[in-house]
């Protein structure tokens, strides 16, 4: 689903689900679709962590999802990997700060393409949108388990700063967020919330959907 100006992006980015095989207790498309069913906005592609999946079997269940997210006219991005991003024409990429330089992927995926990137303090963000980001992700806002190396939390003080320092490139928070909190990251001046577990762990995962996205459109 192309993703043509800055407001169209700003939109897709309000409930923003991340996964990959690690996550899901369950099928990862069934969780993707249910997820969908729930309402979520954009998918990243993650598959990172304890027993995630590599090579051909990876690719194959990058196709699987991103073949659902494109029936949905869902956004595909893809963490990391660009060479699986453009193998795949996906919609974009999420980088951190210890990948590629942003300028270098901008070369390889091309204008037209998304990229997201993590962004820690006022310097990295500058750098980054100096670089050419569409968007950034910050956190950990709160804390979480899931991803091993994450710094500690420092809530919505860096989204607050950027905001006043009149940024106005479109932000996601991530990192612990739920439906009783992702509000709180929208009124400090997110966009929206990117959220693994809080969706892909959920009793139900339609349900949890459903409750992020209504606490988020209600702010
Ligand atoms: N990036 P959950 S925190 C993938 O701080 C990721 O950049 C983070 O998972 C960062 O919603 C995080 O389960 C994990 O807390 C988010």
């Amino acid at each position: 689903m192309k993703i043509c100006n800055i407001e169209s992006l700003r939109d897709a980015l309000k409930v923003y689900f991340i996964m990959g095989s690690p996550n899901c207790k369950d099928n990862p498309s069934k969780v993707l679709k249910e997820a969908i069913e729930g309402g979520i906005t954009l998918f990243q592609f993650r598959e990172k962590g304890t027993g995630a999946l590599t090579g051909d079997i990876k690719l194959a269940l990058a196709k699987e999802l991103q073949q659902i997210c494109r029936e949905n006219q869902i956004p595909f991005i893809i963490n990391d990997d660009i060479g699986l991003a453009i193998a795949l024409d996906a919609d974009g990429v999420h980088i951190g700060q210890e990948d590629e330089p942003i300028e270098e992927v901008r070369k390889k995926i091309g204008s037209d393409k998304i990229i997201g990137v993590s962004v820690h303090s006022y310097a990295e963000a500058i750098t980054a949108l100096e670089g050419g980001a569409d968007y950034f992700g910050i956190g950990p806002v709160f804390p979480t388990k899931t991803k091993e190396d994450a710094k500690p939390s420092n809530g919505t003080k860096l989204i607050e700063d950027l905001r006043d320092r009149g940024l106005t490139i479109p932000i996601v928070g991530i990192g612990g967020i739920n439906a009783e909190n992702a509000g709180s990251v929208i009124q400090a001046g997110a966009d929206g919330v990117s959220v693994i577990t809080a969706i892909s762990h959920a009793p139900s995962v339609t349900e949890a959907a459903k409750a992020l996205r209504k606490n988020v459109f209600e702010k």
